[in-house]
């Protein structure tokens, strides 16, 4: 068994992360932290727990409420899909919650459960870095207990996802949030995997993919999938900023499945002041990180089905 502890923010591919990583058989999760990022804290912590009680093959696993603050906050509109996918009939069905919530707050949790857990931990990150920061700077001696890190965030195509003032476009929104804590985790010596939006801009959520989902739906995982993305923007006729790629999820997938994606290796580092904060870029003094570069476009979307099927039973 591989041990997983994953971190998320609450959005929608987020929390379909959560489902995925419960149905892979060779993983073991030790933990998850919520980030009130990309959502608001209470009804992602409540969909997260409700998701490990309904599709988590009765697995024992506590969630970590993360107290962390980001520097650039994410769009109300965007945050407020928790509250929608907390509020799914599927969830809600059992009408209790099992699933405890942590003791302590997720950055801690974090490091109480790498130091626990015999043997190397893979870390799975679908929102921003900031827990992991935090994590390292209470005890550094986690990053020696970190096989690698998973991470959805940044980019290197200088096309970024943030529209707001006082930036200059080139960010991807999970590094904006914490620009520092990027630095923090690309200083340390963990191994990093990323995928940015040059690899995400090939899984976009499409009509065609809803239609795929909607003819699955006796499968109870793949309707919550639906039913999730049915709240965000699908790719029509061009892409807005308000489209829906399959961010977290292809983070995910590749964590499991390597064979999906390409990979190459680069030499990076990232702003951490300026219009252009956040961005992570290639340069010969940085750090070596496994940046995705390309997709397997129908072997991932059929992996997201093998594994939701798996939740049948
Ligand atoms: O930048 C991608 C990250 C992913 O972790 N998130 C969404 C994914 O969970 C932020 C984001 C960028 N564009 C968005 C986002 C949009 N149009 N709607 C919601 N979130
Ligand atoms: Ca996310």
């Amino acid at each position: 068994m591989r041990n997983v502890y994953f971190n998320h923010d609450g959005s929608v591919d987020d929390l379909v992360s959560l489902l995925l990583l419960l149905q892979m058989k060779d993983v073991h999760l030790t933990g998850v932290g919520v980030v009130g990022a990309d959502s608001y804290l209470e009804p992602a912590l409540a969909a997260s727990r409700k998701i490990i009680d309904r599709f988590g093959h009765g697995e024992q696993l506590d969630v970590a409420a993360s107290d962390s603050r980001g520097v650039h906050p994410f769009p109300k509109e965007w945050r407020l899909d928790a509250f929608s996918l907390d509020a799914l009939p599927i969830l809600n069905e059992a009408g209790t919650v099992h699933a405890p919530v942590a003791t302590q707050p997720a950055h801690l949790d974090l490091v109480a459960k790498v130091q626990a857990t015999d043997g190397p931990t893979t870390l799975v990150m679908t929102g921003p870095l900031t827990d992991l920061a935090r994590a390292l700077e209470s005890d550094p001696s986690i990053a020696k207990k970190i096989d690698r890190l998973y991470w959805m965030g940044g980019t290197f195509d200088g096309r970024g996802n943030v529209a707001e003032p006082e930036q200059d476009g080139t960010t991807e929104w999970n590094a904006y949030w914490d620009p520092e804590a990027v630095k923090t985790v690309w200083d340390s010596q963990i191994p990093i995997q990323m995928v940015g939006l040059e690899s995400t801009r090939q899984v976009p959520l499409t009509p065609a993919i809803r239609q795929h989902w909607a003819q699955l739906r006796q499968h109870p995982a793949i309707d919550f999938i639906g039913q999730g993305y049915a709240l965000v923007p699908a790719l029509q006729h061009f892409e807005t900023n308000s489209t829906y790629f399959l961010w977290d999820v292809l983070n995910t997938v590749a964590s499991e499945f390597p064979d999906t994606v390409t990979t190459k290796q680069v030499m990076s580092d990232v702003l951490t002041t300026g219009p252009g904060r956040g961005r992570t870029f290639e340069t010969p003094d940085g750090r070596p990180v496994t940046l995705v570069t390309q997709v397997d476009h129908d072997a991932f979307f059929q992996h997201i089905d093998d594994l939701a099927i798996l939740a049948d039973d």
